[in-house]
């Protein structure tokens, strides 16, 4: 896009200063990012994003989830006498005209968001920064139990493993872009085990397990760490909503944990690291411990298995469909990430007994 239209953008937003310049800006795979620059050395500079309203049909809920949580979030800081609120919870911009907090032309949705400077995203983690992400999630559970609102679903049944198999097989059935000859052994490898990896969904229907206010999206790329590897602020809150405590661990883990990145073709450097597992349940368990039940605690190697299971499902199904969701750099692209989280997944069920006897441990 061109930076006068990336401009005419920003200047809907009351902003403080000029803009000097407009850049691309991280590695999300679903919305676009920019930094917006300012001239003035008194102002600071913007993160600009435009929300993809394919994937997140209810933009204006999902702006409502995010003030709610991020005034919440504030709110627990400033009564705690914490210094640096702006560097530690995410500040979005209202319009000039009007109180919302992102403009429309009808069919695009732009937010924009105060820039954080010298914060630090990474793509991996070492033990340290690990268990400061534990303990960061577990808090940012523990600190949004009590928010008074109740939030919206942006993406209904978004970690919802039965529903993620129903598209599997659905794009299966259709064979869209005729892949599914090609991948068969995945196809076959995923229903060997789609019974036991739905047992969260059973067990929330038994009243086994609650849902709670979760980040849903806790990939090592959507937080700030500072200069200390300490947690500064957790960011892309677009799918914060109620689920199950498992996504939060079990997501973190599938990025954080894998010894590559999730599009590694060369298989063999993939695996679950039983290092970043230990320091990051170690901080998990030191934060929310105190909210947990005790079937939650004993499903965090499940929850360990799952998410790689389910990102494998959802990779693999928008191959299958000819890529329609994820952004792509080549044609294999999702392919790759399939194989890299089906290899993860039998690192982790190889580690389960591992896993299992370290929180036992941990508890004691
Ligand atoms: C997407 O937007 P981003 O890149 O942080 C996706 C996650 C996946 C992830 C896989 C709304 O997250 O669920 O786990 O890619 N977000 C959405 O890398 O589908
Ligand atoms: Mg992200």
């Amino acid at each position: 896009m061109e930076q006068e239209q990336l401009k005419q953008i920003v200047a809907q937003f009351d902003i403080c200063g000029t803009v000097s310049e407009i850049k691309p800006l991280g590695a999300g795979l679903i919305n676009d990012t920019f930094r917006v620059n300012t001239a003035e050395a008194k102002c600071p500079d913007y993160v600009l994003q435009r929300v993809n309203n394919n994937i997140f049909p209810n933009v204006e809920m999902l702006m409502d989830n995010i003030l709610a949580v991020t005034t919440h979030l504030r709110g627990k800081l400033e009564a705690a006498g914490a210094k640096d609120i702006d560097r530690k919870v995410l500040r979005y911009v209202k319009l000039k005209d009007g109180d919302k907090y992102y403009w429309t032309d009808g069919s695009q949705y732009w937010r924009i968001m105060v820039f954080i400077p010298n914060a630090i995203t990474k793509q991996a983690v070492n033990p340290e920064s690990a268990e400061a992400a534990g303990r960061a999630f577990g808090k940012f559970q523990a600190d949004l139990a009590d928010i008074p609102v109740q939030l919206g679903e942006t993406i209904v049944d978004f970690h919802n493993m039965e529903f993620r198999l129903r598209q599997l097989r659905e794009a299966v059935a259709a064979d869209a872009a005729g892949r599914v000859k090609e991948v068969q052994f995945y196809i076959d490898e995923i229903e060997k085990r789609a019974d036991e990896m739905c047992k969260a969904e059973r067990m929330g229907r038994e009243g086994k397990l609650p849902k709670r206010i979760c980040h849903c999206d806790t990939k090592v790329n959507n937080m700030m760490f500072d200069q200390n590897d300490e947690v500064l602020c957790v960011i892309d809150l677009d799918t914060v909503m109620p689920n199950f405590i498992f996504s939060d661990y079990g997501d973190f883990l599938r990025t954080g944990a894998n010894t590559a990145e999730e599009d590694e073709p060369n298989l063999t450097k993939v695996s679950f690291s039983m290092n970043i597992f230990r320091a990051f349940t170690r901080g998990y368990l030191a934060s929310a411990s105190v909210f947990l039940t005790p079937a939650e605690v004993e499903n965090l190697p499940y929850a360990a298995a799952l998410f790689p299971y389910m990102q494998c499902v959802r990779f693999l199904a928008d191959y299958i469909n000819g890529d329609t969701y994820y952004k792509i750099q080549y044609p294999e692209h999702n392919l790759v990430r399939t194989k890299n989280q089906f290899k993860l997944l039998q690192s982790v069920e190889e580690n389960t007994p591992a896993m299992k006897a370290f929180i036992a441990d941990c508890l004691k």
